[in-house]
Protein backbone atom coordinates (compact mmCIF):
# COMPACT_ATOMS: atom_id res chain seq x y z
CA UNK A 1 0.00 0.00 0.00
CA UNK A 2 1.90 3.10 -1.02
CA UNK A 3 0.19 6.23 0.59
CA UNK A 4 2.74 8.83 -1.26
CA UNK A 5 -0.03 9.87 -3.31
CA UNK A 6 -2.29 11.46 -0.32
CA UNK A 7 0.38 13.21 1.66
CA UNK A 8 0.33 16.45 -0.19
CA UNK A 9 -3.41 17.33 0.34
CA UNK A 10 -3.22 15.72 3.55
CA UNK A 11 -1.24 18.37 4.96
CA UNK A 12 -2.96 20.89 3.35
CA UNK A 13 -5.76 20.21 5.04
CA UNK A 14 -4.65 19.45 8.68
CA UNK A 15 -4.94 23.21 9.70
CA UNK A 16 -8.78 23.43 8.31
CA UNK A 17 -9.62 20.22 10.82
CA UNK A 18 -7.96 21.20 13.83
CA UNK A 19 -10.07 24.65 13.10
CA UNK A 20 -13.53 22.59 12.50
CA UNK A 21 -12.60 19.49 14.37
CA UNK A 22 -12.93 21.44 17.47
CA UNK A 23 -15.68 23.98 16.48
CA UNK A 24 -19.31 22.44 16.92
CA UNK A 25 -21.41 20.89 13.66
CA UNK A 26 -23.60 24.20 13.55
CA UNK A 27 -20.45 26.74 13.05
CA UNK A 28 -18.93 23.78 10.61
CA UNK A 29 -21.80 24.35 8.72
CA UNK A 30 -21.90 27.67 8.73
CA UNK A 31 -18.49 28.62 8.15
CA UNK A 32 -18.11 26.30 5.44
CA UNK A 33 -20.30 23.27 4.76
CA UNK A 34 -22.26 24.19 1.98
CA UNK A 35 -19.91 27.29 0.15
CA UNK A 36 -19.42 24.80 -2.45
CA UNK A 37 -23.49 24.85 -2.92
CA UNK A 38 -23.15 28.97 -3.83
CA UNK A 39 -20.23 28.62 -6.11
CA UNK A 40 -20.59 29.83 -9.51
CA UNK A 41 -18.32 29.08 -11.90
CA UNK A 42 -16.26 30.19 -14.77
CA UNK A 43 -14.17 27.36 -13.79
CA UNK A 44 -15.15 24.70 -11.22
CA UNK A 45 -13.17 23.92 -8.88
CA UNK A 46 -12.25 20.85 -6.83
CA UNK A 47 -13.89 21.76 -3.20
CA UNK A 48 -11.16 20.83 0.15
CA UNK A 49 -12.60 17.75 2.07
CA UNK A 50 -13.79 18.91 5.52
CA UNK A 51 -11.53 16.86 6.86
CA UNK A 52 -8.07 14.68 6.71
CA UNK A 53 -8.24 11.84 4.55
CA UNK A 54 -7.09 9.48 7.29
CA UNK A 55 -10.10 10.82 9.10
CA UNK A 56 -12.74 8.16 8.21
CA UNK A 57 -10.70 5.64 8.96
CA UNK A 58 -10.95 2.25 9.87
CA UNK A 59 -14.28 2.49 7.79
CA UNK A 60 -13.12 4.29 4.75
CA UNK A 61 -9.31 4.31 4.59
CA UNK A 62 -7.05 6.46 3.45
CA UNK A 63 -5.71 4.83 0.33
CA UNK A 64 -9.56 4.94 -0.78
CA UNK A 65 -9.86 8.58 -0.19
CA UNK A 66 -6.79 9.19 -1.94
CA UNK A 67 -8.41 7.60 -4.87
CA UNK A 68 -11.80 8.81 -4.68
CA UNK A 69 -10.92 12.21 -3.78
CA UNK A 70 -7.60 12.81 -5.12
CA UNK A 71 -8.36 11.11 -8.68
CA UNK A 72 -12.17 10.31 -9.17
CA UNK A 73 -13.97 13.23 -8.15
CA UNK A 74 -10.87 15.41 -9.32
CA UNK A 75 -11.55 13.81 -12.58
CA UNK A 76 -15.16 14.88 -13.06
CA UNK A 77 -13.99 18.69 -11.85
CA UNK A 78 -11.44 18.23 -14.88
CA UNK A 79 -13.47 16.72 -17.30
CA UNK A 80 -16.57 19.26 -16.51
CA UNK A 81 -13.94 22.39 -16.80
CA UNK A 82 -13.04 20.77 -20.82
CA UNK A 83 -16.11 20.04 -21.62
CA UNK A 84 -18.16 23.55 -20.60
CA UNK A 85 -15.70 25.65 -22.04
CA UNK A 86 -16.97 27.76 -24.62
CA UNK A 87 -19.97 26.71 -24.58
CA UNK A 88 -23.44 28.46 -23.19
CA UNK A 89 -22.44 26.23 -20.02
CA UNK A 90 -19.21 27.61 -19.59
CA UNK A 91 -20.48 30.68 -16.75
CA UNK A 92 -23.35 28.29 -15.47
CA UNK A 93 -23.11 27.32 -11.47
CA UNK A 94 -23.35 23.27 -10.74
CA UNK A 95 -26.42 23.35 -10.51
CA UNK A 96 -27.83 25.44 -13.10
CA UNK A 97 -25.90 23.10 -15.04
CA UNK A 98 -27.24 19.90 -13.91
CA UNK A 99 -30.99 21.02 -13.76
CA UNK A 100 -30.56 22.23 -17.84
CA UNK A 101 -28.77 19.39 -18.81
CA UNK A 102 -30.97 16.43 -17.12
CA UNK A 103 -32.42 14.14 -19.67
CA UNK A 104 -30.42 15.62 -22.85
CA UNK A 105 -29.30 12.78 -24.99
CA UNK A 106 -26.57 15.64 -26.61
CA UNK A 107 -25.61 16.79 -23.34
CA UNK A 108 -25.27 13.50 -21.43
CA UNK A 109 -21.10 13.95 -20.48
CA UNK A 110 -21.16 17.43 -19.56
CA UNK A 111 -24.81 16.28 -17.39
CA UNK A 112 -22.87 12.92 -16.04
CA UNK A 113 -19.40 15.20 -14.76
CA UNK A 114 -21.47 17.96 -13.24
CA UNK A 115 -23.33 15.77 -11.36
CA UNK A 116 -20.88 13.58 -10.04
CA UNK A 117 -18.95 16.61 -8.98
CA UNK A 118 -22.09 17.82 -7.61
CA UNK A 119 -22.98 14.07 -5.83
CA UNK A 120 -19.31 13.92 -4.26
CA UNK A 121 -18.77 17.34 -3.00
CA UNK A 122 -22.61 16.56 -1.06
CA UNK A 123 -21.26 13.08 -0.15
CA UNK A 124 -17.75 14.10 1.80
CA UNK A 125 -20.53 16.29 3.59
CA UNK A 126 -22.39 13.44 4.53
CA UNK A 127 -19.92 11.85 6.54
CA UNK A 128 -18.04 12.86 9.16
CA UNK A 129 -15.54 11.32 11.27
CA UNK A 130 -17.36 10.18 14.63
CA UNK A 131 -20.71 10.23 13.18
CA UNK A 132 -23.16 8.04 13.06
CA UNK A 133 -25.14 7.80 16.64
CA UNK A 134 -28.22 9.51 17.56
CA UNK A 135 -29.61 12.41 15.06
CA UNK A 136 -30.20 15.48 16.77
CA UNK A 137 -33.61 15.67 18.11
CA UNK A 138 -35.56 17.80 15.50
CA UNK A 139 -34.36 15.27 12.73
CA UNK A 140 -35.39 11.89 14.60
CA UNK A 141 -38.59 13.33 15.16
CA UNK A 142 -39.24 13.61 11.60
CA UNK A 143 -37.07 10.17 10.82
CA UNK A 144 -39.29 8.44 13.17
CA UNK A 145 -42.66 9.51 11.70
CA UNK A 146 -41.29 8.56 8.25
CA UNK A 147 -40.00 5.00 9.00
CA UNK A 148 -41.09 4.75 12.67
CA UNK A 149 -37.43 4.64 13.96
CA UNK A 150 -33.91 5.61 13.10
CA UNK A 151 -32.80 1.86 12.89
CA UNK A 152 -35.74 1.65 10.09
CA UNK A 153 -34.32 4.56 8.05
CA UNK A 154 -30.75 3.42 8.37
CA UNK A 155 -32.16 -0.33 7.67
CA UNK A 156 -33.64 1.19 4.01
CA UNK A 157 -30.98 3.39 3.33
CA UNK A 158 -28.66 -0.23 3.53
CA UNK A 159 -31.01 -2.07 1.40
CA UNK A 160 -31.19 0.50 -1.17
CA UNK A 161 -27.56 0.62 -1.42
CA UNK A 162 -27.19 -2.86 -1.73
CA UNK A 163 -30.13 -3.20 -4.38
CA UNK A 164 -28.94 -0.58 -6.49
CA UNK A 165 -27.88 -2.93 -9.16
CA UNK A 166 -24.48 -1.45 -10.69
CA UNK A 167 -23.12 2.33 -9.41
CA UNK A 168 -25.13 4.74 -8.09
CA UNK A 169 -26.11 6.42 -5.10
CA UNK A 170 -28.60 6.45 -2.19
CA UNK A 171 -30.20 9.17 -0.88
CA UNK A 172 -32.51 10.29 2.14
CA UNK A 173 -34.73 13.23 0.64
CA UNK A 174 -37.26 15.12 2.34
CA UNK A 175 -40.69 14.69 0.00
CA UNK A 176 -43.30 17.34 0.70
CA UNK A 177 -43.25 16.38 4.86
CA UNK A 178 -42.02 12.80 4.48
CA UNK A 179 -38.47 11.41 4.79
CA UNK A 180 -37.90 8.87 1.97
CA UNK A 181 -34.99 6.89 0.74
CA UNK A 182 -34.07 7.26 -3.00
CA UNK A 183 -31.40 5.38 -5.05
CA UNK A 184 -30.17 6.55 -8.47
CA UNK A 185 -27.53 4.89 -11.25
CA UNK A 186 -24.37 6.12 -12.40
CA UNK A 187 -24.37 10.15 -12.29
CA UNK A 188 -28.05 10.67 -12.02
CA UNK A 189 -28.75 13.32 -8.91
CA UNK A 190 -32.54 14.13 -7.79
CA UNK A 191 -31.85 17.78 -7.93
CA UNK A 192 -34.62 18.36 -10.59
CA UNK A 193 -37.11 16.57 -8.76
CA UNK A 194 -38.20 19.04 -6.44
CA UNK A 195 -37.14 17.52 -3.09
CA UNK A 196 -35.03 18.32 -0.40
CA UNK A 197 -31.57 16.62 -0.60
CA UNK A 198 -30.45 15.35 3.19
CA UNK A 199 -27.35 12.92 2.67
CA UNK A 200 -26.04 10.81 0.47
CA UNK A 201 -24.48 7.94 0.05
CA UNK A 202 -22.01 6.74 -2.63
CA UNK A 203 -22.12 3.01 -3.85
CA UNK A 204 -20.14 2.99 -6.89
CA UNK A 205 -17.22 0.42 -6.40
CA UNK A 206 -14.29 3.05 -6.37
CA UNK A 207 -16.36 4.17 -3.04
CA UNK A 208 -15.48 0.44 -1.44
CA UNK A 209 -13.47 -1.72 -3.15
CA UNK A 210 -10.04 -1.41 -1.87
CA UNK A 211 -11.60 -1.41 1.62
CA UNK A 212 -15.02 -4.12 1.56
CA UNK A 213 -14.25 -5.87 -2.20
CA UNK A 214 -17.63 -7.09 -2.86
CA UNK A 215 -19.15 -6.57 0.87
CA UNK A 216 -21.39 -3.15 -0.39
CA UNK A 217 -23.40 -4.18 2.38
CA UNK A 218 -20.90 -4.19 4.96
CA UNK A 219 -19.33 -0.96 3.75
CA UNK A 220 -22.83 0.57 4.04
CA UNK A 221 -23.54 -0.28 7.42
CA UNK A 222 -20.33 0.61 8.59
CA UNK A 223 -20.59 4.31 7.13
CA UNK A 224 -24.16 4.46 8.54
CA UNK A 225 -23.05 3.51 12.24
CA UNK A 226 -19.71 5.72 12.51
CA UNK A 227 -19.46 8.01 9.67
CA UNK A 228 -23.14 9.43 8.25
CA UNK A 229 -23.31 12.87 9.13
CA UNK A 230 -27.05 13.68 10.85
CA UNK A 231 -26.33 17.12 11.79
CA UNK A 232 -25.45 17.85 7.97
CA UNK A 233 -28.91 16.04 7.17
CA UNK A 234 -30.29 17.82 10.07
CA UNK A 235 -28.93 21.32 8.71
CA UNK A 236 -30.50 20.48 5.01
CA UNK A 237 -33.70 19.38 6.44
CA UNK A 238 -33.91 23.22 7.44
CA UNK A 239 -33.71 22.42 11.38
MN1 LIG B 1 -17.54 8.23 -6.11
Amino acid sequence: MNNNNMVNSSVAFDRREFIFGSASAALFLALGGLSWAAQSATSHVLPPLPYAETALEPVISARTMGFHYGKHHKGYVDNLNKLVAGTEYAEQSLEKIIISTTGQADNIAIYNNAAQVWNHNFYWQSLKPKGGGDPPAALKQKIESSFGSVEACKKELAGAAVSQFGSGWVWLVIDGDKLKVLKTGNADNPLKMGMKLLLTIDVWEHAYYIDYQNRRGDYVNAVLDRLINWEFASYNAGN
